[in-house]
């Protein structure tokens, strides 16, 4: 089933200059981009965005780090896209996660853990909405991996 997701690559990835290689990993999946812009996240959307982890341990430092540099907010759609990049991203805490993943191969600390994906079809139109209008969404366009499948049907 083709779901949209929401993908942030988070400030210490922007600083770090990762952003390129986190793209890329998402583009040579097959996935596709039909949104996306660098952002300052406000204090609004911050608390929009974590809400469920109001009143835990490190919701301060979360909302201290997601808004201290520019994120890049990504819209990416593609067939059961959402589990598909919470896979790609790997495990919450880098160092649990898989080798070969974003998180896996770009950071060593949970509280640095490079990128953002929704867990689930409720929070990805959630979060959408948080960051994107819906003429934001760029729709009009195919893939080659669209075109190549759509030549086989
Ligand atoms: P997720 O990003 O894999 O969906 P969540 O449990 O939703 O993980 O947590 C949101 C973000 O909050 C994590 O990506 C991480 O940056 C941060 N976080 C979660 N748990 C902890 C913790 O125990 N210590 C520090 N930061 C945490
Ligand atoms: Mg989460």
């Amino acid at each position: 089933m083709t779901e949209r997701t929401f993908i942030a690559i988070k400030p210490d990835a922007v600083q770090r200059g990762l952003i390129g290689k986190i793209i890329s990993r998402i583009e040579e999946k097959g996935y596709k981009i039909i949104a996306l812009k660098m952002l300052e996240v406000s204090e609004k959307q911050a608390a929009a965005h974590y809400a469920e982890h109001y009143g835990k341990p490190f919701y301060p430092n979360l909302v201290k780090f997601i808004t201290s540099t520019p994120i890049v907010a990504m819209v990416i759609e593609g067939d059961n896209a959402i589990l598909g990049m919470r896979q790609i991203m790997g495990k919450t805490n880098p160092a649990n996660a898989e080798v070969g993943t974003i998180r896996g191969d770009f950071s060593p600390e949970m509280s640095f853990n490079v990128i953002h994906g929704s867990d689930g079809p409720e929070s990805a139109e959630r979060e959408i909405a948080i960051y994107f209008k819906p003429e934001e969404m760029c729709t009009g366009w195919k893939t080659a991996f669209e075109i190549l499948k759509e030549k086989m049907n």
